[in-house]
């Protein structure tokens, strides 16, 4: 019997062929747009070998509970048992760990993507379930934009700008005359959305404002962050060095008299301390074009003309979230509102500043925000949550106090460690490290479908199911339509969704009412619908109901009568209006910021330089950008790709040649972090001194040698975080070597 059913993922809508209960084929749904290869890897992903089957309990872990000690984590082998062994433990260990160290000592932040359904969405459920069973220990902020997020509130008065609200692109293609886009607008991220992509129109709106004669001027390390088929201008920077040229801009804007003073006295404060840091009477340097073409390593020509292209028209800038992923990432986020302040078209229509157009699908979409229903959380009285960056420095560093936000954080005593929808082997920093501080608890669990770096190396690992083995519904806040997710085949083996395993657990442990609220999966998907209903209620929207909503399999959200401009309403009438910023106005200058006093994070955008970039590099290292991979979600895909051997490395071919590295040879990239294999690709459009390395790869350590097999890049990355403000991911911040793999090494 042949069926076809329509569902979603992160990757996007698709048709679903099921034949004799066996999924066959998966093919973006039309008009889509979503990418064939990874919407087609679906069969692979579930049939893969690399599911987990049945509960597993490491060797030592089996035998002598938390006594066994961290060290044969990933090293020893798994024993499968039954479901009621496993969950035992698991509500043991909970009991136990709770009764003697505090619910604190339970971490269960679990960050990760999960699967994009709402409903089974692994780490709401796992904060869910901890939060009901007495609290734990959680991570606030994401690996996305966590600078951004600890920046943009002292600046706009919310981290909406990057979170939310984008100007929406048929305002670009009808007003904008350049878009500067610094970190470009590569097309490759525009596959996936957080909760599922419903349409794929970004590279249709480029085009179209490209059409109508919307000039694009991209600065990148890289060519490949330029839409194919878009005629656009290219500058190369060095990695890390937009904030100098942002600034420059505005020193520029200053003294030409362009400056729009009336904008910054009216909707801004603190311009004045700006300025004077511009133009140099602060520390003696002014940010001249001449200045920021230094450090930037381009020539002054190329900052000239954009300059001069800035000068009249509609002008919009925008900055990819990877500038913020980085050492001081939260200043070009700063410098970057700070220059569309100096320019005056801020709230006017294709004008001023945005975050993330070349970050994610649909951002600048147009969609009305609030109708994808979400898992609601329980509050969490007896715990805590450290910067979500910091978590493996908590597990080594008990006790000890960091500055975040303008307040201390102590580090809780991490006895137990509980994950469920990510994989901390493939998104932390400094792997090695991460290695070593995973060795510290005395109890891991692990829900995953598959046999991740993550699941391996944990003591108890439960197995779950993938999105098209249960009843979900799904989308994204910045799309416009929400999915059904049915359930097109029976679990793999005894594999269970989170959500019964939690109901399981929550029976042992006497909190079952507080955790599932007397409901099933159809009843939440049900009272999940309510939200989506009741929204429309506050909007004069009609919702269907939720059968007709499920038989239809989707529903198009109506679109917003007005297309999004970003703070038009503060700009109409900042009185009324005002930001949520203690001067109600964009902050150029921070009292707030100024009163935390770190020399890291100073109280205006200013120019730090990072303290590993080209800037102070040794003659051979090179600056290793970490950018997201084009045909996987982070490290999901992977296992339908595994056997293509390790992960390319990219090098301009000047760089290659110098090393004696061909075209496919298999090299070592290394410093003082790690070191990992990867295969050369050489990109003469790569500036030179960069080399890029995707996220994605399974961590697989070589156990003689150390080395990284499969070109997993955070082996290689810095925990160092973007500032004692953000306390963010600064992966971006990263020197290298690279050398062909050799006799040196021994392994092939
Ligand atoms: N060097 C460097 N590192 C980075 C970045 C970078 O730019 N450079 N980017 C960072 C960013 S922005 C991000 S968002 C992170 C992403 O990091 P993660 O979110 O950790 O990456 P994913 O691979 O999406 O992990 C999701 C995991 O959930 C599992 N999963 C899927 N569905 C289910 C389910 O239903 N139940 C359970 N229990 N598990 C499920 C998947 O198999 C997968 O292992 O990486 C960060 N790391
Ligand atoms: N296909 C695919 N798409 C994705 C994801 C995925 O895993 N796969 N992940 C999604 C997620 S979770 C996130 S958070 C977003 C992340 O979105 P981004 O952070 O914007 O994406 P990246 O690919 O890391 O970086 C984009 C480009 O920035 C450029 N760049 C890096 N450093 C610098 C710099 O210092 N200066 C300048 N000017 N340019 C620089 C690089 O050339 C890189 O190609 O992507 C999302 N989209
Ligand atoms: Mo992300």
């Amino acid at each position: 019997m042949e069926q076809r059913r329509i569902s979603l993922c992160h990757w996007g809508p698709f048709e679903a062929t099921v034949r004799d209960g066996r999924l066959v084929e998966t093919r973006p749904l039309a008009g889509s747009g979503a990418n064939a290869d990874m919407i087609g890897a679906w069969p692979e992903m579930l049939y893969s070998d690399r599911r987990i089957d049945r509960p597993h309990v490491r060797k030592s872990f089996l035998e002598l509970g938390p006594r066994a000690g961290g060290a044969g984590r990933g090293a020893e082998e798994m024993i499968p048992v039954d479901w009621d062994t496993a969950l035992d433990l698991v509500a043991g260990e909970l009991t136990r760990v709770h009764g003697s160290h505090g619910p604190r000592s339970v971490f269960g932040g679990s960050y990760g993507w999960s699967s994009a359904g709402r409903l089974h969405h692994a780490r709401s459920q796992v904060r869910r379930f901890l939060a009901a069973a007495g609290g734990f220990t959680d991570q606030i902020g994401n690996y996305s934009w966590g600078a951004a997020q600890a920046i943009l509130p002292h600046v706009l008065g919310s981290f909406d700008a990057v979170a939310r609200t984008a100007t929406s692109w048929q305002t670009i293609a009808a007003e904008t005359d350049l878009v500067v886009a610094f970190g470009g607008l590569n097309p490759k991220n525009w596959r996936v959305t957080s909760g599922g992509a419903g349409a794929h129109h970004m590279a249709e709106a480029v085009a179209k404002a490209s059409a109508r004669g919307t000039r694009f001027i991209l600065l990148s390390p890289m060519a490949d962050d330029i839409p194919p088929g878009l005629e656009a201008e290219l500058i190369r920077p060095r990695p890390n060095s937009d904030t100098a040229i942002m600034l420059a801009l505005a020193h520029e804007a200053v003294v030409t008299g362009r400056a729009d003073m009336d904008f910054l006295a009216r909707f801004t404060t603190g311009h004045e301390r700006l300025i004077s840091y511009l133009l140099g009477e602060t520390d003696g340097t002014p940010k001249t074009l001449d200045w920021a073409a230094r450090i930037a390593d381009v020539p002054v020509a190329e900052l000239q003309r954009l300059w001069q292209a800035m000068e009249t028209g509609r002008v919009m800038l925008t900055a990819a979230w990877s500038l913020q992923r980085a050492e001081h990432g939260e200043q070009p986020f700063w410098a970057l509102v700070a220059l569309a302040a100096v320019l005056g078209q801020i709230g006017l229509p294709g004008g001023g500043f945005c975050f993330g157009y070349g970050s994610m699908n649909a951002v600048g979409a147009d969609a009305r925000n609030g109708y994808v229903p979400s898992l609601p959380g329980l509050p969490n009285p007896h715990g805590l949550a450290i910067p979500v960056a910091s978590f493996a420095e908590a597990m080594l560093k008990p006790g000890h106090r960091i500055s975040f936000g303008g307040r201390e954080v102590t580090f809780p005593d991490i006895r137990m460690v509980y994950w469920a929808g990510g994989n901390p082997f493939h998104h932390a920093q400094d792997l090695g490290m991460v290695d070593a501080a995973w060795r510290r608890p005395e109890t891991i669990v692990v829900h995953e479908p598959w046999w991740t770096p993550t699941a391996a190396r944990a003591d108890i690992v439960l197995p779950a199911t993938t999105p098209l083995e249960r009843n979900d519904l799904g989308g994204s806040s910045r799309d416009a339509s929400v999915f059904a997710m049915p359930k097109l085949v029976e679990p793999l083996a005894e594999a269970r969704n989170d959500f019964d395993i939690f109901c399981a657990l929550a029976d042992r442990l006497g909190v079952r009412p507080a955790f599932d609220e007397g409901l099933d999966e159809s009843g939440w998907l049900r009272r999940l619908w309510r939200q989506t209903e009741a929204r429309g209620a506050e909007e004069g929207i009609s919702v269907p109901g939720f059968d007709p909503f499920w038989q239809a399999g989707v529903w198009q959200v109506p679109l917003p009568a007005m297309p999004e401009v970003l703070l038009e309403e503060f700009r109409a009438d900042p009185d009324a209006q005002p930001l949520a910023t203690p001067s109600g106005r964009i902050e150029l200058w921070s009292e707030r910021i100024h009163g935390f006093g770190q020399p890291d994070c100073p109280p205006h955008a200013a120019w730090i330089a990072p303290q590993e970039w080209l800037g102070n590099a040794e003659p051979d290292e090179l600056h290793l950008i970490t950018n997201q991979p084009a045909k996987q979600l982070h490290s999901q895909l992977w296992q339908a790709r595994q056997d293509a051997g390790p992960a390319p490395v990219r090098l301009n071919p000047a760089d290659a040649r110098a090393r004696g590295i061909a075209e496919g040879a298999l090299v070592r990239v290394h410093n003082h972090r790690g070191a990992c294999r990867a295969v050369a690709k050489l990109d003469p459009t790569l500036r030179t001194g960069v080399v890029v390395m995707a996220t994605g790869a399974w961590y697989a350590p070589d156990p003689e040698s150390g080395i990284e097999r499969n070109g997993n890049p955070n082996v290689l990355t810095s925990d160092r975080r973007s500032s004692k403000l953000g306390q963010a991911c600064a992966a971006l911040s990263a020197l290298v070597r690279v050398e062909p793999l050799g006799a040196t090494t021994g392994i092939a």
